[in-house]
């Protein structure tokens, strides 16, 4: 160890030794120490309980007596066979018949996914979703799919909750066999918010079949089939359901939003039966789809792409149960809801509302409703560690027709507005939104398309531009990064192109890509990269297990880099965090509170605060732990 710090030591390395350079270079000798897990955990809690968490810092807290969420009993050890036993017995071809021969409304719960993504800002924690996943096996055979993966999960389960996200998956395939997993893939932007080269994206799809996603809606930004086909081809060389997915804009019966109308939307969905997708998602990011456009939409679908239909919409008007029922009585195939206590509002309509609607109809769905008020409620204790998190939204509203948010970015963007100060102004915000959706052409608004119209909205704004002063060849405007890299055509192509007065503004007479970004993107060489960043780990720890970087990581890696190697970074220090209740998680422990984490299977740890010292000459405070009946001590920085 000795040698290898000495060769990566800066000095060394300019060659600037001397034969005093051991002497006045005391950090030679302080290696990283081999601390074993449950002591990483303590340094954690101990560091959350001295200095808080910053992200849940000046935030509402949680009730003082909240209590640890029950997940309900699982009512039958040997779960009914399900969709995913289906998909394993016959393949996804035998899924979607099944799918489009028999009657009941099919659901999806969108909880793990879209429900907590668009109602607490993407932060729900693994630990949560694991333990209730037994119930959903047991109880709720009948669902068609839990949406628990991709979106923004991904890179938030890295960047916030410290945590694996193909562990989460793994462990949610393994506790409900019966059922389909499924994910939200944003075709070339992966679960990213640029274009990733093919061979990235192709190895990204693989790793998430293997590691346990049955369905995946795959969906482009712009609606541009032709950015979409390296992700479908992915999915069906996996042998995995491949969702291929319409996402909804505009006003179907609005004539003066002709530029997306029936045949638009008929013409998108043969495409994509002609890419091969086994079922046609038809995705309502931001809830727009009214009931009387529902009826008439899928109705045609239906009859002119021939593939099963699989409706996802968001409640931000209100209307989003109504439109579900529409499209049920036209004849969709499935449906997303979300389990009540994590539905309405920006999230997806209350799944058990919808049970009980179609009770005793011809589209009864089957489902039992007091296996779904009891996960409901163990959701609801959830709900409640996560205040911090909550936005605040008091009520739905028909202003979402104005500005075409998505759920998904409706609560973010109007976070990203109160950092700037601007929550005051928000209804202008959204005038804004509103304005650059048109000057960019009337385009679909959707991860990461959503972001870039966002982005500018909040530049104007923020520097009181109009759209006309925007658009004006005279006026100077210092256009955000991603809506240059947007209309240099990095996105892809939107239906009808982008304006050519804007175009022109913004790329000042540089020639805009006008095919498939992905085939300019050089392919990525995997193993070597896998070789650099593990050799990038081994020269910061003793720990040789810390360097190793499997697949899953290295396709976590390829995604989002520097949040992985900053995950990495922080996982030698804090351990498997994961394991942590909530609670403990984002506040610490309290004097004389005792918790349990199991870090791996059977091995539990018993963790007691006893007391916080006095902070020391040196900054550092000594917390005092009772570990499995054992006293520990470790010292942390006071940052306060
Ligand atoms: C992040 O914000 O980067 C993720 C949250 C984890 C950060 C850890 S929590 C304990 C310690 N205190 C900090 O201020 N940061 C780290
Ligand atoms: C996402 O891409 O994360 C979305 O939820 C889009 O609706
Ligand atoms: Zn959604």
């Amino acid at each position: 160890a000795f040698v290898e710090n000495l060769l990566k030591h800066p000095t060394f390395l300019a060659n600037e030794c001397t034969t005093k350079f051991i002497d006045t270079t005391p950090e030679l000798f302080t290696f990283k120490k081999r601390r074993d897990r449950a002591t990483r955990i303590l340094t954690y809690i101990a560091d959350i309980t001295v200095n808080g968490h910053p992200e849940t810092a000046g935030r509402p807290r949680p009730a003082a007596d909240i209590k640890q969420p029950r997940p309900p009993a699982a009512l039958t050890e040997h779960p009914a066979p399900g969709t995913r036993t289906l998909l394993e017995q016959k393949g996804p071809q035998a899924v979607a018949d099944w799918m489009a021969a028999q009657k009941h409304l099919l659901i999806t719960d969108t909880t793990m996914r879209d429900g907590h993504q668009s109602l607490l800002a993407t932060r729900m924690r693994s630990i949560d979703m694991i333990r209730v996943a037994p119930a959903y096996a047991a109880n709720l055979p009948q669902l068609f799919s839990v949406e628990c993966w991709g979106g923004a999960t991904f890179d938030v389960a890295y960047r916030f909750l410290q945590e694996c996200p193909w562990q989460r998956l793994r462990d949610i395939r393994a506790a409900m066999p019966n059922l389909m997993t499924q994910m939200l893939l944003r075709a070339s932007n992966g679960v990213g918010y640029t274009n990733y080269p093919d061979n990235v994206v192709q190895s990204f799809v693989a790793q998430a079949a293997r590691t346990g996603v049955d369905v995946f809606r795959v969906f482009d930004s712009l609606n541009w089939v032709e950015n979409m086909r390296v992700a479908m081809d992915a999915v069906l060389e996996s042998g995995k359901v491949c969702e291929g997915t319409i996402c909804y804009t505009g006003d179907l019966l609005d004539p003066a939003r002709s530029k997306y109308d029936l045949q638009y939307y008929v013409t998108l969905g043969k495409a994509l039966r002609e890419g091969g997708a086994h079922v046609l998602g038809l995705k309502d990011m931001a809830g727009l789809l009214k009931p009387a456009g529902a009826r008439v939409l899928i109705r045609a679908l239906k009859e002119e792409v021939g593939l099963p239909i699989h409706f996802h919409t968001h409640d931000t008007s209100g209307l989003g149960g109504a439109t579900i029922l529409a499209a049920a009585e036209a004849g969709v195939d499935a449906v997303d809801c979300a389990m009540d206590a994590l539905s309405g509002n920006t999230s997806q309509p209350t799944l058990g509302s919808i049970v009980e609607a179609l009770k005793g109809t011809d589209r009864d769905t089957g489902l039992d409703i007091a296996a779904i008020r009891a996960i409901s409620n163990y959701w609801e204790a959830v709900r409640g560690h996560y205040t911090a998190f909550e936005s605040g939204l008091q009520a739905p509203a028909s202003e979402v027709y104005l500005h075409e948010m998505p759920g998904g970015q409706f609560t973010n963007l109007k976070a990203q507005a109160r950092s700037l100060g601007l929550e005051e102004r928000w209804h202008e915000v959204a005038q804004a939104y509103a304005d650059v959706n048109q000057m960019f052409g009337d385009i679909v608004k959707v991860t990461p398309s959503s972001k870039v119209v966002g982005d500018m909205a909040l530049m104007m704004v923020a520097q009181g531009l109009t759209r006309a002063q925007v658009e004006d060849p005279d006026t100077d405007v210092s256009f955000p990064d991603s809506v240059i890299d947007m209309l240099r055509g990095n996105l892809g192509q939107p239906h009808g192109g982008w304006p050519e007065p804007i175009l022109k503004k913004v790329l000042k007479g540089e020639q805009p890509l006008t095919d498939r970004p992905g085939a300019h993107l050089p392919a990525v060489d995997l193993e070597a990269t896998r070789a650099r960043i593990s050799a990038e780990l081994a020269a910061d720890s003793e720990d040789s297990a810390e360097a190793e970087i499997d697949d899953e990581d290295l396709n976590g890696y390829l995604m989002y880099p520097k949040v992985f190697m900053d995950y990495r970074a922080r996982h030698a220090t804090y351990g498997p965090v994961r394991a942590l209740p909530t609670r403990t998680f984002f506040y610490g422990m309290e004097p004389g509170e005792e918790i349990t984490a199991e870090i791996d299977p059977g091995k539990t740890l018993e963790i007691r605060l006893q007391t916080v010292g006095e902070t020391g000459d040196d900054g550092e405070v000594r917390v005092f732990f009772e570990l499995n009946g054992q006293p520990r001590v470790v010292r942390v920085p006071n940052r306060q």
